[in-house]
């Protein structure tokens, strides 16, 4: 008889618990696990249709090494490889020093994985050239809960939906990218329809917006201003919670000066509404008993995207709305572990526990808790994602390390990133799949286990762990990407400190490190999870419950223990339309498919449903160009071209037009919508604008019809 075995997701940060059927050694059925509380049985498409996406004749099965640049890859031994690894990095350490180097990660790595490669480049390799893809993601939520709240960490859970009178869902197309969070909000509005209001602030009239009772079809980029707009209608109309504010936090008065500044007159026409959607917003807002705002990239993608978490935490902090059932701030995670990778210190200016590497204390306790003498770690944070391949480029980085994410096909400018890659010493690129538009510029390729062949743990975006054990074995010579940064340790001499047979053991030395941090999970072991099921960090001893809610005895985690306000600014997206460049281009996701498709673009019925990216034009915008619904047309940017076909609509706002980005060049070269975005980033956080850029669109044939 097969057996259900159960896990977690591993593609959503929602985090949903999955049962799935083995039959001998391949995964064959997915379905959702009825005893895990982010779904509750439920499942959505791509976790379905998993089973085909895992074996396929794609899968990188050993490891390989192109001699030379111009020769083929050739399959090696492994222990060829990791020696060639070592070797060409210990040149470059010592013809050029650490900063050589840099680690480009991925927030689907399991915890174990995260800590081990972070520990690996920042205390070993000597580099705080470490950063992952949740620069592209989460950067700027992490920051603005940082700077706002004195800690990272999402403060809500999924149990609020069910408890919210106001759901604030702006830049999320949350029915699309997070469908489990969604079917909860859905039956939350649908089983207190004159009790909950919904609010959606996206460009597009997404599947999302069909749950609104009001939908804000705001200029992209101009959140700051609505969120502005709607916090001074609740100041002139005495709809702030002045006893918060005066008790629990700071920085109210120059925000206030700014505020003044935002009638919802002005912040009509920064974004593009009406003054009367504003307005009303605001009161809906200002009247519920609990709010709850979610996001996720339309609000994170921005060159101001920092900023615009802050004003939305102040939105929640002027209200009082936060550290109580049914409100929050709550930041919807993408990938499944990238809040984990946030809690290992994922990011080049962190280290784990929440910690940052600008702190000399920080850096001594890691240092002790690694055996490494003071002073190991360097005291500069090291390059953000962008800046690791701007370094490739110019040639002050040599040598870069890509695990789990395809940076060729997702980083803004695909150009830029694909001389990075021809210009670097030596790329290492440790994927499961091969070839993809990363693997093929790979001088070393090591096979990874994926999903479900090796074990650890995630961290949803509720602050939710869950430990997923390994049911399969990986094909070929495939290993766990714990493994392969254990025996690269040990080729490079440092087996006393990367001593691990197991993940429990890398998960437990970890977790001793979070004690007394923000994201303190010390009382948590694979044991205890397996037994007792998921935990909700905090978890500061083996007997405690778990935390549902962060902020419920309204104590921030910063030096005064009062959350701040902070005094932002509307700035306009960094490229603006023109004469020569019309419109706006905003990329993003669909439904059916995950990110760079090395898993969906290999599923029948997922591809069958989506087979091509699709240019959404506005009815207007097509008509000047005569544009009908189905024509092919050429969107240009500054930085290159795409080649699509097009749904003429009224769900977009005019002016702007969507491309999703999945389709990177090894489709097409014109397929890709990276040709055109620009790495223009949020000074704070880092994270690119990956939402706004100026684009002309025209149709592909001059023949008129
Ligand atoms: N199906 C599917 N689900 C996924 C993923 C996937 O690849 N496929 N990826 C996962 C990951 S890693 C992530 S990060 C999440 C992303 O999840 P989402 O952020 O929900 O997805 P996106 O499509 O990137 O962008 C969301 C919306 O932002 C809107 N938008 C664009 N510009 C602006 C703006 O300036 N302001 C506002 N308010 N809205 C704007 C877009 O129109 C779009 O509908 O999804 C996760 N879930
Ligand atoms: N224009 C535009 N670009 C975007 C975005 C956007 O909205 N617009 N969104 C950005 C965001 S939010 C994100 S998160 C990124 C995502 O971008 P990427 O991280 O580049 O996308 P993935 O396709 O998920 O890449 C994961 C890679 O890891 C491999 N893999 C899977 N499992 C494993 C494993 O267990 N181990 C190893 N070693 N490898 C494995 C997969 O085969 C795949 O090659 O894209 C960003 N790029
Ligand atoms: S909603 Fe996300 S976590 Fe849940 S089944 Fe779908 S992809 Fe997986
Ligand atoms: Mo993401």
């Amino acid at each position: 008889m097969p057996e259900w075995k159960s896990t977690l997701c591993p593609y959503c940060g929602v985090g949903c618990g999955l049962l799935v059927r083995v039959e001998r050694g391949a995964v064959t059925k997915v379905k959702g696990d009825p005893d895990h509380p982010a779904n509750f049985g439920d499942i959505c498409a791509k976790a379905v249709h998993l089973p085909p996406a895992l074996r396929t004749s794609d899968r990188l099965v050993a490891p390989q090494i192109r001699w030379r640049r111009d020769g083929a890859h050739e399959r090696v031994p492994w222990e060829v490889a990791l020696r060639f690894t070592a070797d060409r990095l210990r040149d470059i350490l010592t013809a050029h020093g650490p900063d050589a180097i840099a680690v480009y990660a991925s927030g689907q790595l399991t915890t174990e994985e995260y800590y081990v490669a972070g520990k690996l480049a920042k205390g070993f390799l000597g580099t705080n050239n470490f950063d992952t893809n949740s620069r592209l993601c989460m950067a700027s939520a992490a920051a603005g809960y940082t700077r706002s709240l004195g800690a990272d960490g999402p403060p809500s859970s999924y149990e609020d939906v069910d408890a919210a009178e106001c759901l604030f869902l702006i830049g999320t197309n949350t029915a699309d990218c997070h469908p489990i969070v969604f079917k909860r909000l859905r039956r939350r509005k649908l089983a207190a329809p004159d009790d909950v209001f919904v609010i959606v602030a996206d460009p597009r009239w997404t599947e999302t917006a069909d749950l609104a009772d009001l939908h804000l079809p705001l200029r992209p980029g101009s959140d700051i201003a609505l969120l502005h707009g709607m916090l001074h209608v609740l100041w002139k109309d005495g709809l702030l919670d002045r006893a918060f504010i005066h008790a629990r936090t700071s920085g109210w008065e120059d925000l206030e000066r700014v505020i003044e500044r935002y009638p919802p007159e002005r912040a009509a026409e920064l974004t593009g509404l009406s003054r009367e959607i504003i307005v009303t917003a605001a009161l809906r807002f200002g009247a519920a008993r609990r709010a709850l705002t979610l996001w996720s990239m339309g609000i994170n993608q921005s060159h101001v995207g920092t900023d615009k978490n802050a004003a939305l935490i102040n939105l929640h902090l002027a209200t009082g709305q936060i550290g109580r059932l049914g409100t929050g701030p709550f930041s919807l995670t993408g990938q499944p572990n990238a809040m984990g990778g946030r809690e290992t210190g994922g990011l080049a200016h962190l280290l784990p526990g929440y910690r940052t590497i600008a702190d000399p204390e920080a850096r001594a306790v890691v240092e002790r808790h690694w055996g490494l003498a003071p002073g190991s770690i360097a005291p500069r944070p090291g390059r953000s994602a962008l800046e690791i391949f701007e370094g490739l480029a110019r040639g002050d980085v040599r040598a870069v390390w890509i695990v789990c994410t395809n940076p060729a096909a997702s980083m803004p400018e695909t150009d830029l990133v694909e001389k990075a890659l021809r210009q670097a010493d030596v790329v290492i690129v440790q994927d499961a799949y091969h070839p993809t538009e990363t693997t093929r510029f790979a001088d070393v390729l090591l096979p990874a286990a994926q999903w479900p062949e090796k074990d650890g743990v995630m961290t949803s975006s509720e602050r939710r762990l869950t430990y997923l054990p390994k049911l399969v074995d990986p094909p070929g010579e495939a290993w766990p990407d714990t493994r392969i940064f254990t025996r690269f340790a040990h080729e490079m001499g440092w087996k006393a400190s990367f001593p691990y047979e197991t993940t429990a053991e890398i998960f437990d030395e970890f977790a001793t490190l979070t004690a007394g941090t923000p994201c303190d999970y010390s009382g948590v072991t694979h044991a205890r999870l397996r037994a007792e099921g998921t935990l909700q960090w905090p978890v500061p001893a083996p007997d405690h419950p778990g935390t549902p809610r962060l902020y419920t005895d309204r104590r921030f985690h910063t030096t005064d223990a009062r959350a701040r306000f902070i005094a932002v600014e509307h700035d306009p997206p960094v490229e603006e339309p023109d004469d020569a460049y019309p419109l706006m281009l905003t990329t993003g996701r669909v439904r059916d498919h995950w990110h760079t498709l090395t898993r969906t673009g290999k599923v029948m019925p997922l591809t069958s449903r989506t087979p091509e990216p699709v240019l959404e034009v506005n009815t207007r915008d097509a008509r000047r160009r005569a544009i009908q619904d189905g024509d092919f047309a050429e969107v240009a940017s500054r930085r290159g071209k795409v080649v699509a076909q097009c749904r003429v609509t009224d769900t977009i706002r005019e002016g702007v037009c969507f491309l999703p980005f999945h389709w990177g060049r090894s489709f097409g070269f014109y397929k890709s919508a990276n040709n055109l975005t620009l790495s223009a980033r949020d000074p704070l956080s880092a994270q690119p604008e990956l939402k706004v850029c100026a684009v002309r669109v025209r149709r592909l044939t001059e023949v008129t019809r």
